[in-house]
């Protein structure tokens, strides 16, 4: 028995003795100090991060956790990958891992053990293995273009990834699909101080050999690009240079031909290069001025790269046309506007070269139609962030953690209560804050923030973030979760800490203050016509088929979806995945912001626990019932446990679960009988069971030995 107290606290928080949130912290830091990082409540897992390698993975671990049940070793991440696994096996049950937690918690390392655990344990052979190798090396590809140090964490991952991986009958795996979620683009042309773009660019660099740079025409230091040139260009403990070969590889893995790996290298080159193009004011024969290329050398390069004219390439930089019915008018943009045409196009180009190497990624590990297949769901996404300066990105990341807290809601605390209900079962209700009414402020079709920032950017007219902040001001000035300068003031309560063009959501993890500068631009995410088809027009196979709005004859009136509304949608659709699942909780937690091992700083810790909501998730398990199941089942695996119900048992199921713990003398506090099915309190009550069964079994088979010896 594992789950008791000691000297490194308890193993489940739901045997925490008294129960508040200062003892739930002690806890954790007791056991972070002894190096025990994972915690259960019920079936979740916390997982608090050690920032120091651990010898508690690899093939020895996996083997010992695959032989025992959930609360027979020490809690681990692969206990809970070993039931996620076991469940849809053989109860056939899809499920889905919600890893959840904040920058550097250690989400993305979480995902990564559970898929090895998995691939370690499941189905054997050339095919299969091919298989998983190409799912576990898609990992390197996504992290080398899709994650950069940032302040929090040296390798942050700068968008949303979940991973569906399929299996057949047998368990074995087939494939699997991706899907990426916003990633922030806007890191390629700028970078907060401290932080670096994205990894690719500085392990192309460094990586690449001297016939490689030459036919890319880079040069090796990071120094001479304006892009990567503003803060800091290497990372403590990362080598970009094998880094590069490893993505290399892994590429070629995943099923990546030579020419496709190509390809992308000269599509991140180009995006280094556009950052280099210099643009001026330059004075024009008619006296007046306009925008133009310093040195001609950049873009000429650009244009031999990928095939297109540099005079082509300078005017769609420099000029923008406007189409009407009737004719086409063409104007010169000034410096300021050129740049954020160039940044534009390197962040779009960027973006959309992700999403290619996902889709060709999918390509490979896709699984025919026609399979009947279970699924296992990783869900690795960014976690809330309350940064300084808040903007559309984490307005957005906010909202979809909003989501989350909802289907947490859903199925954890609301689904347990309503079983109790349903079954019958008498029990105290646990209060608990249903964030409905933070989503619906935000997502409302017709009134949600949402919406009214898509009728902004489509309303003709006048539009800027001001109307558009205006607007939310006007509509949601009784909101309980909406604040503002300007509602605070008609409440007379003014906040001197927010400024005239913000807004505040009180959301359920903290109060989060959000400029509305450029949410319009954002949600627009609108480039130039003129970009697009000068992109279209390149010979380079792979850039040409990121930009297919530029073909003339595709182009039509129809204004694209905007950033919010494909989020939204994007998110409904997770939404829907992960509830046609059975969900399995990680809570990673965050120790301390310097990214050191062995600090724990209960502050931190404190405000993670509170908006994770786990001292409500354990009140929750603890007035209930950590354990249940039907009484068919149930009386099927232990009925050797009673004289009654062993060898025979003619009676109903029902009564046969209460013969057996009658037989075992349990406390009826420990057991509930509901209409379909048995309830048991704790944890160690099941244990006690398991460990009966496995006596009871090994009697009986000395017995059958002895009876056959006597036969011969
Ligand atoms: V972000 O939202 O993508 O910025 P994550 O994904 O939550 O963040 P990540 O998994 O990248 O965090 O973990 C941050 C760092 O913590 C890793 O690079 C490791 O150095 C460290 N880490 C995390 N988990 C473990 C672990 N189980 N053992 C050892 C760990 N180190
Ligand atoms: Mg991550």
């Amino acid at each position: 028995m594992t789950l008791l107290e000691g000297s490194v606290g308890v193993e489940d928080l739901v045997l925490l003795e008294p129960l508040d949130q200062e003892s739930l912290l002690k806890n954790l830091q007791l056991r972070f100090e002894k190096k025990e990082i994972y915690t259960y409540i019920g079936n979740v897992l916390v997982s608090v991060n050690p920032y120091q390698q651990l010898p508690i993975y690899g093939p020895e671990f996996i083997a010992k956790y695959q032989d025992y049940t959930f609360y027979e070793l020490k809690p681990h991440i692969y206990a809970l990958a070993n039931v996620a696994y076991q469940s849809l096996k053989y109860r056939d049950q899809d499920q889905c891992i919600l890893i959840t937690g904040e920058s550097g918690a250690g989400k993305t390392e979480a995902s990564k053990l559970v898929m090895s655990y998995v691939a370690a344990v499941c189905g054997k052979g050339e095919q299969v293995n091919s298989v998983k190798e190409q799912l576990l090396q898609s990992n390197p590809v996504l992290e080398a273009f899709g994650n950069a140090k940032t302040i929090r964490n040296n390798n942050s991952s700068r968008f949303g990834k979940y991973m569906d991986i399929e299996f057949d009958f047998k368990g074995s795996p087939l494939g699997g699909v991706i899907t990426n979620y916003l990633l922030e683009k806007s890191r390629v042309v700028k970078q907060l101080k401290g932080e670096r773009n994205f990894h690719i660019f500085y392990q192309l660099l460094a990586g690449a050999d001297a016939q490689l740079l030459k036919a890319l025409k880079l040069q090796q230091d990071t120094g001479g690009y304006v892009y990567l040139n503003q803060e800091v260009s290497t990372v403590d403990g990362m080598d970009d240079a094998s880094n590069f070969k490893a993505v290399q590889s892994a590429m070629t893995v995943i099923g990546f031909s030579e020419e496709e790996i190509r390809w992308v290298l000269e599509v991140t080159a180009m995006v280094l290069k556009l950052g280099n193009v210099k643009l001026s004011d330059q004075f024009q024969a008619n006296g007046t001025s306009a925008s133009g290329v310093c040195d001609g050398r950049g873009v000429q390069e650009i244009g031999e790269m990928v095939g297109l004219n540099s005079e082509e390439l300078e005017r769609a930089l420099c000029s923008r046309t406007m189409e009407t019915a009737k004719e086409k008018v063409v104007t010169a943009l000034n410096v300021i506007q050129a740049q954020y045409a160039r940044d534009a196009l390197a962040k779009n180009i960027y973006s959309r070269l992700f999403n290619w190497i996902v889709n060709r990624i999918n390509e490979s590990i896709k699984v025919g139609t026609g399979e009947r297949k279970k699924v296992m769901g990783v869900l690795d996404i960014y976690g809330f962030e309350i940064l300084e300066d808040n903007s559309f990105e984490q307005f957005v990341i906010n909202y979809c953690n909003e989501k989350l807290q909802q289907v947490f809601i859903e199925i954890t605390l609301k689904e347990e209560q309503e079983e109790y209900t349903r079954e019958g079962i008498p029990w105290k209700k646990v209060d608990y804050f249903d964030n409905g009414i933070i989503c619906n402020l935000i997502e409302h079709n017709q009134r949600g923030i949402l919406a009214m920032l898509d009728e902004e950017c489509l309303r003709p007219g006048e539009v800027s973030d001001s109307t558009f902040l205006a607007k939310l001001n006007q509509l949601f000035s009784k909101h309980s979760h909406y604040e503002s300068k300007v509602t605070q003031n008609a409440q007379r309560q003014y906040d001197h800490t927010m400024g005239l063009s913000c807004f505040r959501i009180c959301h359920y993890a903290g109060k989060v203050t959000y400029n509305v500068n450029s949410f319009i631009d954002k949600n627009n995410d609108l480039l130039f016509r003129d970009l697009s088809q000068a992109m279209w027009k390149v010979q380079h196979p792979l850039l040409r088929s990121l930009f297919p709005e530029g073909d003339p004859k595709q182009a039509s009136l129809k204004r694209p979806t905007t950033a919010g509304a494909q989020f939204k949608s994007s998110v409904a659709i997770l939404m829907k995945n992960l509830y046609s699942k059975n969900p399995n909780y990680i809570r990673c937690i965050k120790p301390n912001e310097q990214q050191q091992r062995g600090q724990f700083s209960s502050e931190l810790v404190a405000t993670q626990a509170r908006y994770l909501g786990l001292l409500e998730n354990v009140r929750v398990r603890r007035a209930g019932y950590a354990f249940r199941q039907g009484y068919g089942p149930f009386l099927q695996r232990y009925r050797l446990l009673s004289r009654s119900t062993w060898p025979r048992w003619n009676g109903g199921d029902r009564e046969g679960v209460e013969k057996v713990f009658e037989a075992l003398s349990t406390s009826s506090e420990e057991v509930a009988f509901g209409k379909t099915k048995v309830f048991i309190r704790s944890p160690k009550t099941l244990f006690y069971l398991e460990e009966q069964r496995r006596l009871r079994i090994q009697q009986l088979a000395t017995l059958i030995q002895k009876i056959y010896r006597g036969w011969r």
